[in-house]
């Protein structure tokens, strides 16, 4: 019927088609594209008939298969609010108005201690690798809008949900941040960037990092927390001048890293440990002198104690009075809370946590249970604490739909202290070991993470140095290797290779350098480099890259360029599964994880107004010659039917 009607068109009888036909005529390529469309998401649920769920890092199916209840809100006078339409006054109004500056100006004048949810990045980041998709964001963002009116911000995009999104969930991030700031007007957005990385694993040329930074401004990005995963001030400044250039909020941010032992009192930032109070200062003053809009510290191990925060926050605050400070912990050994608490009363001007559900251990503390310890008293938060738990309600049921990424903690880790695993890669290491069986080795890597980090010098460990250290202690722990025997043999090792790229100076320079001979005997014939990696690059051609993305995707959007800059091979293979089953960022996650039942009837609106409705017929028998079987889906109210490759 499409041939049919685009050979009888006037335009194409005319023989006009050929410049304007498809953009005057939009309809009848819809149909064939929706159709089309409609076949490759048939194609996707019958692999997941035949053969299970294969998002990777999936083990399982979720916990909560039922219908979500989204929460009703009510305002502080118990009338129910409309959340039909977002909330349109926040933080981002002010920031919109008044410009960087005069947002930093409003902060410092603000009363409370402000707030900053993660659950829509770190919180999901830190429990359920990141797995969080954006429909499920989205579905909840009006409420959001409300809920956290006088929030900091939403910290929501950037760390590892960009690379996640396109590798494991086959979703453009980029499209994502688009549709949350339609979303959520009135909070403003806040991102992780890993200074002269970018959002990668190791350093790329400068332009690659402004072209990226202008592009997620643009896009609807506000605040950007930049930090550099070693404190080299060299690596942060790229990131932070990047920002400044996209006209972005630069919340230049230091890297917390340890804290004395456990039981050991009042060792806190302790004068003879390398990274004493002195080196901070040291550390705050050059964030001040490229110029920051306020200062972030990024404890991302949780291990900033509250006397230590005390003394750290108050430190910084009696010298840069009119500093806005963000603080950022993770709660791995449970002291999360008072540690927040510490900093608000030290004179912080914001803080981060995490809706309930999705908070505490290597996730942001309660944002319930910081709310409830500031409540009322003169750094009150400003938020809702009614309509922060109801919205909560949600988060209590997406937790058990994406109960296969759950690493299965089970309570703090006040080991923490001692081998300074950041969150994130706490649950990883976690999860690999009992994907692995390895729960007798999981001790034995602690151990090892922490000789790891002596033997590499002691350093900041985050991302990516810290999977620098997770990966040498692997190393460690396969090849039983004690700490010794790691320099002894260093000139015969093959060692891992992120290890040799933290070696050659890819992630920036250690403070204090990098430690010898073992940096010498590990690179044997490989460069050094002493100064920041961008110093050696190339600028990234762009106008290459531009014709070679229209080559092969047929594409010369800003922010595929961004993306294919960042992760070529991830870009490439994240077009691969498009091309094979669609965008599949419309399918509601129970379905994107799990197999219907025989029977079960749902819905997936491909676009405004399109919506198939679909069943689960039946499951055919294997084929002995094809290895294959026949899936029947009803898709609205037609039989439909799809070849798969059984791969059981
Ligand atoms: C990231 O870089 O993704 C982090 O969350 C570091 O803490
Ligand atoms: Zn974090």
């Amino acid at each position: 019927p499409f041939l049919a009607s685009l050979l009888t068109h006037q335009t194409f009888i005319d023989g006009n088609c050929w410049t304007t036909f498809i953009d005057d005529t939009p309809a009848l390529f819809k149909l064939v594209g929706s159709q089309n469309r409609a076949q490759k998401l048939l194609q996707y649920l019958g692999d997941l008939a035949v053969n299970g769920s294969q998002i990777k890092g999936q083990i399982g199916e979720s916990k909560f298969k039922g219908d979500i209840i989204y929460p009703t809100l009510h305002d502080r006078e118990g009338k129910e609010i409309d959340v039909s339409q977002p909330s349109t006054k926040g933080w981002k109004q002010i920031l919109d108005q008044q410009g960087p500056e005069g947002w930093a100006k409003a902060v410092r004048a603000n009363k409370g201690c402000l707030l900053m949810d993660t659950t829509w990045r770190d919180a999901h980041q830190s429990l359920l690798a990141t797995r969080v998709r954006t429909v499920d964001l989205c579905n909840i963002a009006y409420h959001t809008s409300h809920a956290l009116d006088n929030a900091f911000a939403l910290e929501c995009w950037g760390g590892a949900t960009f690379d996640v999104a396109m590798r494991f969930l086959y979703e453009d991030p980029w499209d994502r941040l688009r549709k949350m700031r339609k979303l959520v007007p009135n909070i403003p957005f806040q991102m992780l960037l890993r200074g002269a990385n970018g959002v990668a694993y190791k350093s790329l040329p400068d332009n690659a990092i402004y072209q990226f930074c202008k592009q997620a401004k643009k896009n609807g990005m506000d605040i950007f927390r930049v930090f550099d995963a070693l404190n080299d001030i060299d690596q942060l400044e790229v990131g932070m001048k990047a920002v400044q250039e996209a006209g972005g909020v630069v919340e230049g941010t230091m890297c917390y890293s340890g804290d004395s032992g456990v039981g050991e009192l009042s060792l806190e930032l302790n004068p003879k440990k390398k990274y004493n109070l002195d080196y901070y200062m040291d550390l705050v003053d050059k964030i001040v002198k490229i110029g920051t809009h306020s200062l972030g510290i990024k404890d991302m191990a949780g291990v900033l104690k509250p006397k230590a925060a005390r003394l750290l926050v108050g430190s910084i605050r009696e010298k840069y009075p009119d500093l806005p400070i963000h603080v950022h912990t993770h709660d791995s050994a449970g002291t999360g809370v008072a540690s927040m608490v510490a900093c608000a009363e030290a004179g912080a001007d914001a803080v981060d946590a995490a809706s309930d559900s999705m908070s505490g251990m290597t996730s942001q503390p309660s944002i319930g249970a910081i709310l409830a310890s500031l409540e009322g008293s003169d750094l009150d938060p400003g938020l809702n604490g009614n309509a922060v738990r109801a919205l909560d309600t949600y988060w209590s049921q997406l937790r058990l739909l994406y109960s296969p990424f759950e690493a299965g903690l089970t309570g703090p880790d006040p080991e923490v202290y001692e081998h300074e695993i950041p969150g994130g890669q706490l649950t990883n290491l976690i999860f690999q070991a009992s994907q692995l069986g390895l729960g007798a080795q999981w001790l034995e890597t602690k151990k090892a993470y922490e000789q790891a980090n002596d033997l590499l010098g002691d350093i900041v460990k985050v991302t990516p140095t810290s999977k620098v250290v997770g990966d040498m202690a692997q190393f460690m722990v396969t090849n039983k290797l004690s700490y010794d025997d790691v320099q002894k043999k260093a000139k015969e090792l093959d060692f891992p290779g992120s290890v040799l790229e933290f070696f050659e100076g890819l992630m920036g320079q250690p403070y204090g350098g990098f430690p010898e001979p073992l940096r010498s005997d590990a690179l044997r014939d490989r460069r050094k480099m002493d100064k920041r990696p961008g110093l050696y690059m190339d600028p990234v051609d762009f106008d290459a890259i531009k014709k070679e993305l229209k080559e092969n995707f047929n594409t010369t959007s800003e922010t595929d360029i961004a993306s294919y800059v960042m992760y070529p091979k991830v870009f490439e293979e994240y077009r691969g599964f498009v091309d094979k089953y669609g965008d599949l960022s419309v399918l509601p996650t129970k379905y994107f994880l799990n197999k219907p039942e025989i029977g079960e009837e749902f819905a997936v609106e491909l676009e405004k107004g399109k919506v198939l409705i679909l069943k689960l017929l039946a499951v055919g028998p294997l084929s002995d010659e094809t290895g294959q079987r026949e899936v029947f889906y009803e898709m609205n109210g037609e039989v439909r039917q799809v070849t798969i490759d059984d791969n059981k």
